[in-house]
């Protein structure tokens, strides 16, 4: 049975492939497996048919046959699990890669989404300029250390897998920032990762589901 996953009808970032349906649909891109979505308003997410689904009532959610997910790494670590082309056979470096999906997700990810937030909701807050430049300073210790591991190697370890898939679309959400820039070895990454065609057919199909809730109105 084809799996359904959930994500916004009118997602917040406008298209850009930010909300996290993103590395859902990357992932079933790159082990080739068809998808269905169902879209979803802010409203409806919040409901009780869909708490029961999501405890935490947001997007993205997987669901077949009888098994429903939430957290969209738990869901990205199932598809690779089941299906190959995102973790390598070798059971150390499957280890390995999962690690880097851990690390994308729980070392990250956090700095970089406070930072966002506090540019988003914060602004206003008289101790925002100081608060801002400590969790930019955060973002940058990660940044670095990350710059370094990777060095001009083409992935985290070895081939690319899952842990790169999940740590690019951790990057992307800093990429107007500014600070990825001071780091050319993990731009060239990220594009690297991006002129996959599987993050392409993915980025387009979530780019379709914007323009089609703009030209609804
Ligand atoms: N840990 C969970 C996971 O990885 O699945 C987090 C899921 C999550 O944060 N989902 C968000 C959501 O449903 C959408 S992706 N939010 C609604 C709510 O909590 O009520 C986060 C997101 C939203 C918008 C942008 N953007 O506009 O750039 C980027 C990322």
């Amino acid at each position: 049975m084809t799996a359904t996953i959930t994500a916004f009808e009118s997602s917040p970032d406008r298209g850009r492939g930010l909300a996290r349906d993103m590395r859902v649909r990357w992932a079933f891109e790159e082990v080739g497996q068809r998808y269905d979505v169902q879209l979803l308003s802010f409203a409806a997410m919040k409901q009780p048919a869909y708490l029961a689904d999501h405890p935490f009532g947001q997007i993205p959610t997987y669901r077949e046959d009888g098994l429903v997910l939430f957290e969209s790494g738990a869901i990205v670590l199932h598809i690779a699990e089941r299906h190959a082309g995102l973790l390598p056979d070798d059971a150390d470096a499957r280890a390995r890669a999962i690690a880097w999906m851990f690390a994308a997700l729980n070392t990250l990810e956090p700095p970089i989404v406070e930072f966002g937030m506090a540019m988003l909701f914060e602004q206003d807050k008289p101790w925002y300029a100081e608060r801002q430049q400590m969790l930019e300073a955060r973002v940058r210790a990660r940044l670095e250390e990350l710059s370094r591991r990777l060095g001009e190697a083409e992935w985290l370890d070895g081939g690319f897998s899952a842990g790169d898939l999940l740590m690019v679309t951790v990057l992307r959400r800093i990429e107007r920032s500014g600070l990825l820039a001071h780091y050319p070895n993990l731009v060239a990454y990220v594009a690297r990762a991006e002129a996959r065609p599987a993050y392409r057919r993915a980025f387009d199909a979530q780019l379709a589901v914007f323009a089609a809730s703009e030209a609804r109105g």
